[in-house]
């Protein structure tokens, strides 16, 4: 994880600030507007600032959704949720899981909440998109890039993806849920409603 975040998520942020160099008002928006705006940026520097950007915002979302102290069953109107969707959490981890498992090359595996309410739903991302471009907000997310696996777990995607769970912040997935059923005008602000400064 240290690996992950010092290299490769540090490399999205420089890439990202290097394509923005000679674009100053770019450079004061926030990440996740860049990554819904795609059709206002530069056709020169669109793709990548459209890949590091969403490299940046889905790398700190990750971390955000991680302790040391993590683990345990989610709580509260969270459960409540999980448990109506998905029939129990065990198996919402089963079928987020098996998404992860299967999504094609680099990907990112999601539990998220359509923007105008209903099911909870497990989706799949390619690259570095986010499901806020597909009217989704995100709860959790986790990393099945290789480089996610490819030291501890030795490119098992199965075997990372299973040993996660102990670290996931159950905390900070109640927190984005609870965000998820503001109205959408408090949400959709500059930072996409992500918080993720909060
Ligand atoms: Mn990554």
């Amino acid at each position: 994880m240290k690996l992950h975040h010092d290299q490769h998520h540090a490399s999205y942020v420089e890439k990202l600030n290097a394509a923005l160099e000679e674009h100053p008002d770019l450079q004061a928006r926030s990440a996740i507007w860049l990554l819904l705006h795609q059709r206002e940026l530069p056709g020169a520097i669109r793709t990548a600032v459209t890949n590091n950007a969403g490299g940046h915002v889905n790398h700190s979302m990750f971390w955000r959704a991680m302790s040391p102290e993590g683990g345990g069953e989610p709580s509260g109107a969270l459960a409540d949720a999980i448990k109506r969707d998905f029939g129990s959490a065990a198996e919402f981890r089963a079928e987020f899981d098996d998404a992860g498992e299967k999504a094609f090359g680099s990907a990112w595996v999601w539990l998220a909440r359509p923007q105008h309410g209903g099911k909870l739903e497990v989706l799949t991302t390619s690259g570095h998109a986010n499901p806020l471009s597909q009217a989704c907000f995100p709860l959790l997310l986790n990393d099945v890039w290789e480089h996610a696996y490819y030291l501890k777990h030795e490119n098992r995607r199965a075997a990372y993806l299973k040993g996660w769970w102990p670290v996931v912040n159950w905390q900070e997935v109640a927190r984005r849920f609870e965000r998820s059923a503001l109205p959408l005008e408090q949400r959709w602000q500059e930072d996409g409603g992500l918080a993720l400064e909060a």
